[in-house]
């Protein structure tokens, strides 16, 4: 009970801050509610969403390389998935340790929703009951500084799907740092992230035709209506992505569309929009291997593979921490 409530208060706190804000802001991780994360997975089955079907190819394809690389090393460890979410990529990876009886190894996803949690839990329970899970509720950095993982065994992270792409170049820095901290020389982290490549492409993953991502950005200002009491009139924003070469950043926004003032009643708050003033809602940031290979001797890996789909769209980057 103290739990939920101090995780509500949390998030009234961080919607108060960003949209009192300027620019007005609310962070992506709030996205992921037990409707937000029902859109995510029709957002992974989506002809313009590539991200998704890239890793899964280079899961089908590398996995015996990927674990080649590290199980030369131990054949007993943890492993952690921060992010993990439904876990349907993970399961190609879970079925071949599994299917190797010398390999010894407990699962922890990590993942801000329960909703998400308890269903992989659920789902893993019935088609691969031999694997130890352990799912923890909780954000990476927090997770990453408790460890209720530590058992003096190597760790394996798995950072998947391009989740590093939503913070900002120094909030990756600083996630990516508190990753280093919680874990030990010679450790392993499995790193997804998309690759720049043409703008064209990158936008309609974020801008698809049936307007699946146009309801996941706005399914956000659904929940502030829900959870905090408030009256977004969700048919006064629209949803604006938009892709800056240059820095790799895939934005996006909601637009009010016209002057409008809206009530948040859990603060007993109005917040005032100009006509066309824009929320910042998520980063979803690209990179070239040169920026990965940077940001990974910035934050104490060395680079050991990058594992990399057919048409050089996607990577799953295996670091080592030194
Ligand atoms: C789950 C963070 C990887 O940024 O591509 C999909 C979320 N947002 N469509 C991404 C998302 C809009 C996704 N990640």
């Amino acid at each position: 009970m103290n739990e939920i409530k101090n995780a509500s208060e949390t998030f009234l706190q961080d919607v108060i801050n960003g949209l009192t804000q300027n620019p007005k802001s609310l962070s992506s991780k709030y996205f992921y509610d037990a409707a937000g994360d029902k859109l995510f997975q029709k957002i992974m089955g989506l002809s313009e969403y590539y991200l998704t079907r890239k890793e899964f190819e280079i899961f089908e394809n590398q996995h015996a390389a990927i674990f080649g690389k590290i199980l030369r090393y131990s054949q007993d460890f943890n492993l952690v998935e921060l992010g993990a979410g439904d876990g349907m990529k993970t399961k190609i990876l879970l079925r071949y340790l599994r299917s190797k009886p010398e390999i010894n190894f407990t699962y922890f996803p990590v993942d801000i929703s329960g909703s998400v949690l308890q269903e992989l839990k659920d789902n893993l329970e019935s088609e691969l009951p031999e694997i130890d899970v352990h799912p923890i509720q909780n954000t990476y950095r927090n997770a990453m500084k408790e460890r209720v993982w530590e058992n003096g065994k190597p760790s394996l992270i798995l950072f998947l799907g391009s989740n590093i792409g939503n913070f900002s170049l120094n909030e990756s820095k600083d996630v990516l740092l508190h990753v280093a901290q919680g874990t030990q020389t010679h450790d392993w982290l499995l790193l997804g992230v998309d690759l720049k490549k043409d703008p064209s492409i990158i936008l309609q993953a974020y801008n698809d035709k049936q307007g699946v991502t146009r309801d996941f950005n706005l399914n956000l200002l659904k929940r502030i209506n829900r959870e905090l009491d408030a009256n977004f009139d969700l048919e006064q924003f629209t949803h604006w992505p938009m892709y800056d070469p240059l820095t790799g950043e895939c934005r996006s926004y909601l637009i009010s569309q016209k002057e409008q003032l809206v009530t948040i009643g859990a603060a007993n708050k109005l917040i005032r929009f100009e006509a066309f003033e824009p929320i910042f809602t998520e980063i979803s940031r690209k990179f070239s291997e040169s920026e990965i290979s940077q940001l990974a001797s910035e934050c104490g890996f060395k680079v050991v593979d990058f594992f990399t789909d057919s048409e050089n769209y996607f990577t799953d980057v295996l670091w080592q921490r030194i």
